[in-house]
């Protein structure tokens, strides 16, 4: 009885024999070889892909919204008065908000003068250096709130909510109510016992001390 046995396969005649993956003669012992470094190679591209579509996104997300708006300096500052002020380029001068678009280069280099700023008065200038009156054509610079003087003509510059004043300094007198129109609810106190109404209950003459 003939019997068929398996042939033994000499593993190392692959290598000088007909590749069964490539067909090309002596590949067979080098795709042992190349393998891991395929791998590091597809590793590595992928790396590259996924850095390339980081940035394709990035650009196409810049390209859709458009660059990103210009954040405006912020120059609001309390001036050493104690008022709403601009701050200058050099960081220290702090300058009164009146002092803006006045045509007076007040900042060394004129930043308070700048068209940007004083083309469309007082749209063009930043929120915190305007006060709107209680009359809406009217307005004023921020740093005339709650100065003691009738800035707005209709007092609501220095009395009422809106403009959240403090009460009278020491050197001012209350009233209940002014005759000139020039003061709202506080006077100077030079004003006082002066021989001239100011206070409409003449409390400014007969009560107040300077
Ligand atoms: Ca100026
Ligand atoms: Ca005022």
């Amino acid at each position: 009885m003939n019997r068929t046995h398996p042939q033994n396969v000499d593993a190392t005649s692959f290598g000088s024999t007909t590749s069964f993956f490539t067909g090309q003669k002596g590949l067979c012992k080098d795709c042992s070889v190349c393998f891991p470094c395929t791998r590091r190679c597809v590793c590595v591209a992928a790396i590259v892909l996924c850095i390339l579509g980081v940035i394709a996104a990035i650009i196409a997300l810049v390209v859709t919204v458009g660059t990103p708006p210009h954040t405006p300096v912020n120059r609001l500052c309390i001036t050493t008065n104690n008022q709403t002020g601009f701050l200058c380029d050099n960081r220290k001068d702090c300058i009164p908000a009146s002092q803006v678009c006045d045509t007076r280069r007040n900042c060394a280099n004129g930043e308070d003068e700048q068209e940007t700023l004083c083309s469309d008065l007082p749209n063009s200038l930043p929120a915190y250096l305007i006060f709107h009156c209680g009359n809406p054509s009217f307005w004023i610079y921020a740093d005339k709130r709650c100065n003691g003087i009738n800035d707005c003509g209709d007092c609501s510059d220095e009395i009422g909510s809106w403009a959240s004043c403090p009460p009278c300094g020491p050197q001012q007198w209350s009233c209940t109510k002014v005759v000139f129109y020039i003061y709202c609810s506080c006077i100077p106190r030079s004003l006082c016992r002066d021989g001239i109404q100011h206070c409409f209950d003449w409390s400014d003459e007969y009560v107040c001390t300077r």
